[in-house]
């Protein structure tokens, strides 16, 4: 172990060596994961970003087809606008290959620093390391990317958004709860390889096994999308008719659910209790009206948070890896009275 450790520092020198050569990308180099490290090329690992009074900043979205991301969109744009800061904003349409080429776009455009939504944990890790190397730094918003190929405070400068395997555990509690911890589950998950599909699937999966009685008949990508879900829940609902609940990672997907649930004659809220997250208008409303269980907040109003977080970056304020969003639960209890701040 000993031996290991001491030998720990040489390897990385020459791995980070090695790196450099590859991307021919590097500053100083050193750094290696903690804080603003000022390199030789003025840059910095994550780039530094300079004070100003006004910012023109990069927003890369990765779709815009649900309440959930226009709302995300409309923060975001209405934040810059009060503070008077220049936003290029891009929409990827759902596709990984737009949205690194959206990203490439703005590093070419020269913008101060990105805010990036990105589409799944893989996709655009080339684009935060080519912003990286042109000195641009990044902040993740709303969904994460993967830490074996790119880490905070290193290569980009934090994650801001919900804790997922919590949002997860919490669908998971309710149901157990209302359901008396025996249910039938069908799972329509997110779009595969996204970081909130991946991890909600993970806290609400890990949690139902504390129940024996709770089985997980199916679980399958439902893409966010309400169509989609409609009809992945159609199939599903012939494959297993004895389905007594849908845990759907959003609520376009559980809204889909529902429909396909009453096209097939049953009684969400009554024969299958439908549960989900973000808290969208239409959640609250099918909350209201029997029709949804519950559905976990997932926050969309990234507008001040990113902004302050840009703020607080430039002032050399140290952030911590993560800047996590707290989220609250609708239930019939509260939501009528959240309905007029959903989205
Ligand atoms: O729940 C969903 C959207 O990344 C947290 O993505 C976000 C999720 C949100 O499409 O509705």
């Amino acid at each position: 172990m000993k031996h290991n450790k001491s030998l720990r520092p040489g390897i990385s020198i020459l791995m980070g060596m090695l790196l450099c050569v590859v991307l021919a990308a590097c500053g100083g180099g050193g750094g290696g994961g903690g804080g603003s490290t000022t390199t030789g090329s003025g840059c910095g690992s994550p780039p530094t970003l300079a004070k100003k009074d006004h910012y023109r900043v990069g927003f890369s979205q990765n779709a815009s087809n649900n309440p959930w991301r226009l709302a995300e969109t409309a923060s975001i744009k209405a934040e810059a606008q009060k503070r008077g800061d220049t936003l290029v904003y891009a929409d990827a349409a759902n596709s990984g290959d737009k949205q690194v080429s959206d990203v490439q776009s703005m590093i070419a455009q020269k913008v101060d620093v990105i805010l990036l939504a990105p589409i799944t944990e893989k996709a655009l890790v080339p684009a935060v390391l080519q912003a990286k190397a042109a000195c641009i730094p990044v902040i993740l918003i709303d969904r994460d990317v993967d830490h074996t190929l790119a880490q905070p405070n290193k290569d980009y400068v934090t994650f801001i958004g919900s804790d997922f395997v919590q949002q997860g555990k919490r669908v998971a509690d309710w149901l157990i709860q209302a359901t008396g911890g025996k249910a039938k589950i069908i799972e329509l998950e997110g779009t595969t390889g996204a970081s909130p599909a991946i991890n909600r699937k993970k806290g609400f999966d890990d949690e139902i096994k504390t129940a024996p009685g709770m089985v997980l008949l199916a679980s399958q990508d439902g893409d966010f999308n309400r169509d989609t879900g409609r009809k992945v829940m159609a199939t599903l609902l012939q494959a297993h008719p004895d389905v007594t609940a849908v845990y759907a990672h959003n609520d376009e997907m559980a809204i889909g659910a529902i429909a396909a649930l009453k096209a097939a004659g049953r009684h969400p809220g009554k024969d299958v209790i439908v549960v989900s997250i973000d808290g969208e208008r239409d959640a609250l409303n099918a909350i209201i009206n029997g029709e949804e269980g519950t559905s976990v907040q997932s926050s969309p109003f990234f507008g001040p948070i990113s902004f302050q977080t840009i703020d607080q970056y430039a002032s050399g304020t140290k952030l911590p890896d993560w800047i996590v969003v707290h989220d609250m639960q609708f239930t019939k209890a509260n939501a009528q009275a959240n309905l007029a701040n959903s989205f």
